[in-house]
């Protein structure tokens, strides 16, 4: 290899062409990276860390160490073989500065293997040095420590040799900082990286990633004092999808303890699927590709669907658990339960959709339903007794969607006769403007009764709901149809459910779940969110759903009231008007003790209430489904870890 400290002489012409380039990227971050927000920000080290991906992808690299430091760079150090060091010919530059500082030249310098980073933004290491304050890469290769430095996407000098290895050491490290120019924001959040850095180890089984947080924590309690707690995760799956599917279904019972597993090439199209049923009833199938999320889908999920609808329907014919008189089993009845996760890799994917989100190659169809036809036939006739069970539910399932059929085709009848009558219960506004309108969909008759008197009836409807709500999770849709606090938010809300969902029907554009501040509270507040998530997503991702904010104290002082919304608030409070002994301090229990009044004033009066809207990231689907179906599950430890982060749902402020 030559020497990599001796390009000096080749700062010229090219050179200029190429910080154009990067410039481009500066003047129009969103156009390589999605956004400048938050999400852009975190994208930056997905961009990063999916070169080490590759590396492994490759057969050269077991771990990647991903670290938050102090100062919010992030380092990502990988032990594959180094970037190449060497001159690149046609740019006149070492590969290691060419990946740096050329537009697009991500990945690919000889050698097999998929690019893995073949998403929307999949657009490499030259985009995350441009939106860099400053980035060092440092190469360990042929027993040589080398290393390079760029501002803002130009390099501060020539690659450099500093110092020695040994010959079996190699890797890649980079350290970055995002320029605060460009990102709103540009602290990192732990948990966000986590969850991708999860999922990336789960899609690449025996490689291990670790993420640290090396960031000085100020311990605000007692003022001076500062800590260090480093927090670190280890994500290594040898079983890979096969584990992420006994993950996702960590909420939920499997009805059979195999996880079935499937994996073959056909046409240069590398497929693996990994599924297992549970006692549920929705079906959480994801599809990757080159280790990207598809939210929308696609070919890959189209062939897997087919396999296994054929599939099984030819096991159930052929052993006479299906009559010849019954019908097919459709694909719904199958994947009733089913999790399943559908990853393939492909040399040039071809997105669309919306939000380009959809594989479009049909090779990729034709590949997941040979390899899945294939090797499920084989599994079921090696593994009767897992296929009886599976046969079995998906003709309970069958059975059960022509009774939900029944019920929605009467609830749907009944929707046409009655035209608009509204639930009894409802006390709704006289606005017909759904723009103007809010409804307060409110735990408890006490509490509806106060919101009641408290509301401005122009604007505000109030839908109080009775005791439990029913868990959606757990429940067949016939079930879920007939009860009657689901029907009369379906009814009020004027949209109707899943096929026959009509947003522009909203008769409300502010839908505000008032329950109580208190653990019982937020409970009910995720049942309803997961109703809403399940049977009208669209309402979450249009933004109409907030959560109100009661207060969880009331102070009192020489005839002046103050409302705490938070223990922290209620001690600045105390500070202003000093902590004296008569002092009268209510905690709120629930939004029952407080008078229509109190109500109106902390938690209705849009002049001064805190509305806290729900929203979902398209990134983290995954997660949410996760997130919900471990809460509604039967297991006890991870609802209370859900209520308890239940913060992660809900953002944005809306004062
Ligand atoms: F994105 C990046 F460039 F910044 C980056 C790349 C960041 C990090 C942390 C690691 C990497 C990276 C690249 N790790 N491993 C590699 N491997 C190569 O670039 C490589 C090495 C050898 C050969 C070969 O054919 O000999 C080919 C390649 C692509």
């Amino acid at each position: 290899m030559s020497d990599s400290t001796n390009v000096n002489n080749q700062y010229g012409a090219d050179q200029i062409q190429i910080l154009e380039g990067l410039e481009a990227v500066r003047k129009r971050p969103g156009m390589y990276i999605g956004s400048t927000s938050s999400k852009g920000l975190h994208h930056l080290v997905y961009e990063i860390v999916d070169n080490s991906v590759d590396e492994a992808l490759a057969g050269y690299c077991t771990v990647i160490d991903v670290q938050i430091n102090d100062d919010n760079s992030i380092t990502v150090k990988d032990n594959g073989r180094g970037i190449p060091v060497g001159i690149n010919h046609k740019a006149g530059l070492p590969a290691v500065e060419v990946v740096f500082t050329i537009l697009h030249a991500g990945g690919k310098f000889g050698g097999g293997g998929y690019k893995v980073s073949g998403g929307l933004h999949g657009v490499g290491a030259s985009v995350v040095n441009a939106l860099s304050e400053w980035l060092e890469v440092i190469v360990y290769r042929e027993g040589k420590i080398h290393q390079q430095r760029y501002e803002r996407g130009h390099s501060t000098g020539p690659l450099t040799v500093i110092g020695e290895c040994p010959e079996d050491k190699t890797g890649t490290e980079v350290t970055f900082l995002p320029d605060h120019q460009i990102f709103e924001d540009t602290v990192y959040d732990f948990n966000v990286l986590k969850t991708r850095l999860r999922e990336m180890a789960f899609l690449t089984k025996g490689l291990k990633i670790v993420l640290r947080d090396m960031r000085v924590k100020e311990d605000t309690e007692d003022g001076e004092e500062k800590e260090i707690k480093i927090k670190e995760k280890v994500f290594h799956y040898e079983g890979g999808i096969k584990e992420f599917v006994s993950y996702l279904n960590k909420g939920d019972k499997p009805i059979y303890e195999d996880i079935i597993y499937c994996e073959g090439t056909v046409n240069n199209v590398a497929v693996e699927v990994a599924m297992q049923h549970n006692d549920a009833y929705n079906d959480k199938c994801y599809g990757f590709v080159n280790n990207i999320n598809t939210p929308e889908g696609g070919t890959h999920i189209e062939g897997f669907k087919r396999a296994i609808t054929k599939i099984f329907n030819e096991y159930a014919r052929n052993n006479k658990l299906l009559k010849d008189s019954e019908d097919n089993l459709s694909g719904e009845d199958i994947r009733e339960g089913l999790t399943a996760i559908i990853s393939v890799k492909i040399e040039e994917p071809q997105f669309e959709g919306q939000t380009k989100q959809k594989l479009g190659n049909t090779e990729a169809r034709y590949a997941v339903e040979s390899v899945v036809t294939e090797r499920m036939r084989y599994y079921l006739e090696q593994n009767p007794a897992v296929a009886k069970i599976i046969c079995e539910k998906s003709i309970v399932a069958q059975r059960a969607r022509a009774a939900a059929r029944k019920a929605r085709d009467l609830a749907r009848r009944k929707t046409a006769l009655e035209g608009a009558s509204l639930p009894g219960k409802l006390a709704d506004c006289s606005d017909k403007n759904p723009e103007n309108c809010e409804i307060y969909i409110v735990e408890g008759d006490s509490a509806g009764g106060s919101a009641k008197t408290a509301r401005n009836r122009a604007t505000q409807a109030i839908l109080p709901l009775r005791g439990k709500i029913l868990n959606v999770e757990k429940a067949r849709l016939d079930r879920i149809l007939g009860n009657a606090e689901i029907r009369a938010m379906i009814t009020a809300f004027g949209t109707g459910i899943h096929e026959d969902f009509n947003i522009t029907k909203l008769r409300y554009h502010k839908i505000i779940i008032m329950t109580d501040a208190d653990v019982d509270g937020a409970h009910i507040a995720t049942l309803l969110l997961t109703f809403f998530y399940r049977f009208m997503p669209e309402l979450i991702k249009q933004g109409y759903v907030y959560l109100a904010q009661p207060p969880l104290y009331k102070l009192e002082k020489n005839k002046k009231v103050w409302y705490a919304y938070s223990d922290e608030e209620l001690n600045s409070i105390l500070e202003e008007v000093g902590r004296d002994q008569n002092n009268k301090i209510q905690r709120y229990k629930g939004l029952g003790e407080m008078d229509a009044e109190q109500l109106w004033e902390t938690t209705m009066d849009p002049e001064k209430r805190i509305l806290l809207r729900v929203n979902i990231d398209e990134d983290t689907q995954s997660e949410i489904d996760l997130t919900f179906t471990t809460l509604m599950g039967d297991q006890v430890e991870p609802r209370r870890e859900f209520i308890e982060a239940n913060a992660k749902f809900v953002s944005n402020l809306d004062i």
